[in-house]
């Protein structure tokens, strides 16, 4: 049961798009108002968990931190900071009382969860205007369902989103993807696509391709896709300020630029210089932005990724010495550190200096602040619904709760540390309560140089991610997978992920069309489990337990019910896993995972690419009777639930 409570005149989020009641008042929070903000206090019994906040630092368990939703551009990921890219101010408190709160506004929201250990959940929502959505009834699980069914219907990926990427900031040419494509298929290693970083553009300008490195891109996009391989194009929130320039001249004339205090358009500093950021929070302007990415699916491109949409920035206009570049890399060069704060101030002061006509409403950006993302990829996602007659890839950098309607999320500047693998594995369940199906991190880091170990550890987890993709950061070590020596163990790991999809696709689809998780924490199901962060069911058949730990030939696995463990070392080999603790052997180049009982798990032939998919062949593992086949063309928009071809043994 969801209902909502209605303070002040909140904005429209369209976070929900589900008929909610509205009740009088708070069922479980003490609420109290100032002139600028609403709290709401519960107090946590000992044994309570606390789940949510979708992609935060901390634990899935959310008990003991601070977190606050400020949707922010930060390769700190670490406990010591509380905003990442995305605000997801939903929480389910499970234990004595079962109930879920989304704290529906785009304006800062302090999260303090047994902080200090104050025996009490803390929200302060920075705003007086908002709605709390309240759910009773039934487990955390359930909880989390009736949010994602009133979100409204996840998106929908291609089949060849499921397929495995390689990416990196730094491919320039048309020889350097080349090279990745030769690398991958020489050493039949399998790969669906590969991501263009900002070096495609002429001069980081979105809508624009180098023409040095890309002479006839229509041309160069076709050859990939006659080897198999999509390119994936980044696209960045602002636009640069260039008269003349078609779609900035379009953007002016047309009103829909966010704008300044003095009513011009606002300038902020991003790659390609000054920018403007479109409106997103205006409907007109969405439209023709989502118009502008003709550009690409001209071209034949049918996959984007949205970057720099907190929004990011490096100076704005009302920054010292905004316009002459020397004078800022002299105050970086001189004051470090200091410069640090200093640019933080300065960005809180570009965020508190412009505007959005939110269809006829004047909001200022940084009291809305956390939908800016979230309605990029929107703007995004209704633009190729109409250039596109099928399915396309889409994920974006930032994001509040309902952008998972439009598109998919990866969770942005992490680096090659074990701790981000885990970090990793925390998200991923916590992006799922929220609604966000279609997510992953960078596999092997963004930051800093990977390892093989790590590399191979870390493919084995995403293996089962819906967004598998290697992507690293600038002026680090190569990280694709044939560049760490041997390549027989990340060809079977990759080869992995391929030989699943008939399941991962099918248990994608049917999460998203019955408003389900695809990713849970085993607790979910088996309350026994309650604590465990590191292993996780994955789809309805599956329990997986990574190994996140360097220099560990294995670990200590909780089976909370008689199950099948299968290690696929090139084989799937089946042996029974009786429940209870196990110390599992998982060498390097293995993946070990358990079936539920009564539960079955089908999977393919040995493909290296999605355009080899076939599910006519099928074997089918575990003890179960039955398994729920989804099926479709893997391109068309024709994903109904009744897509189901069942299956026995
Ligand atoms: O300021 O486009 O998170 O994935 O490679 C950095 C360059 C901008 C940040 C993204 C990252 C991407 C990088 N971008």
């Amino acid at each position: 049961m969801i209902s909502k409570v209605v303070f002040g005149e909140p904005v429209r989020t369209d976070a929900i798009t589900a008929e909610v009641e509205t009740a009088k008042e708070a069922a479980r929070f003490e609420v109290t108002e100032d002139e600028k903000s609403v709290t709401f206090r519960y107090a946590l019994r000992s044994r309570d968990v606390v789940y949510g906040l979708g992609e935060t630092m901390g634990k899935v368990n959310k008990r003991g931190g601070r977190y606050i939703s400020f949707n922010t551009d930060t390769a700190d990921h670490t406990d010591a900071n509380p905003s990442l890219y995305a605000s997801h101010n939903f929480i389910v408190v499970d234990g004595e009382e079962t109930f879920g709160a989304f704290f529906d506004t785009p304006a800062r929201v302090v999260f303090e969860i047994d902080w200090h250990d104050s025996g009490e959940i803390r929200v302060v929502c920075e705003t007086r205007d908002l709605s709390l959505y309240q759910i009773e009834g039934g487990s955390a699980y359930e909880v989390c369902r009736e949010l994602i069914r009133a979100v409204g219907r996840c998106y929908l990926p291609p089949l060849w989103a499921f397929g495995y990427g390689q990416s990196r900031f730094g491919y320039e040419t048309e020889k350097d993807f080349r090279a990745v494509a030769d690398g991958y298929q020489e050493n039949g290693i399998p790969l669906d696509y590969i991501c263009m970083d900002i070096d495609y553009m002429d001069g980081y300008r979105d809508f624009s391709f180098n023409e040095k490195s890309f002479p006839d891109i229509a041309a160069f996009v076709s050859e990939m896709k006659g080897r198999g391989i999509r390119l994936v194009p980044i696209v960045d929130a602002g636009i640069k300020v260039e008269p003349g320039e078609s779609v900035y001249e379009e953007g002016v004339q047309k009103g829909t630029f966010c704008r300044n205090r003095e009513g011009g358009y606002f300038q902020a500093g991003v790659w390609p210089g000054m920018t403007h950021f479109p409106d997103f929070l205006n409907s007109r302007a969405r439209a023709w932005f989502g118009g502008l990415y003709k550009f690409y699916t001209d071209a034949g491109f049918e996959g984007f990724w949205n970057d720099m949409n907190e929004p990011a920035m490096f100076y704005n206009e009302y920054s010292r010495g905004f316009k002459n570049v020397l004078f800022r890399l002299a105050l970086d060069l001189l004051f470090g550190n200091r410069q640090r704060e200093k640019k933080e101030r300065e960005l809180l002061r570009g965020y508190k200096s412009f505007y959005h006509d939110m269809d006829g409403r004047r909001v200022r950006h940084y009291d809305v602040h956390n939908l800016f993302g979230g309605m990029m990829t929107r703007a995004t996602s209704e633009g190729l619904e109409k250039l596109l007659d099928h399915r396309f890839m889409l994920f974006s950098r930032s994001s509040y709760i309902g952008a998972s309607r439009y598109g998919g999320v990866w969770t942005g500047d992490n680096s090659s540390r074990w701790e981000h693998l885990m970090l990793n594995v925390r998200h991923m369940p916590s992006l799922n309560m929220c609604g966000f199906l279609y997510s992953g991190a960078d596999t092997g880091g963004f930051g800093g140089n990977c390892d093989r170990e790590l590399l191979l550890r870390w493919l084995a987890f995403s293996a089962f991610t819906p967004l598998m993709r290697n992507h690293t950061g600038k002026f680090t070590r190569d990280q694709e997978a044939y560049r760490f020596g041997d390549v027989e163990a990340f060809r079977k790991i990759i080869g992995l992920r391929y030989r699943l999809l008939p399941y991962i696709y099918s248990e994608y689809m049917k999460a998203a069309l019955r408003a389900d998780m695809y990713i849970k924490p085993v607790a979910f199901v088996y309350p026994e489990a309650r604590g465990i962060e590191d292993q996780l069911l994955v789809g309805d058949s599956l329990m997986i337990a990574p190994v996140v730990t360097q220099g560990a030939g294995g670990r200590r696995v909780f089976v909370p019910e008689d199950m099948t463990r299968v290690r696929y070392d090139g084989e799937f080999r089946c042996e029974p896993a009786p429940k209870g603790w196990h110390d599992v052997d998982v060498a390097l180049d293995q993946v070990v995972l358990y079936i539920r009982r009564g539960k079955l798990l089908p999977v393919g032939k040995a493909i290296t690419n999605t355009a080899e998919y076939d599910v006519s062949e099928l074997t089918l593992l575990g003890d179960g009777e039955s398994y729920e086949l989804y099926t479709d063309d893997g391109l068309t928009r024709d994903c109904k639930p009744e897509n189901i071809r069942i299956l026995t043994k």
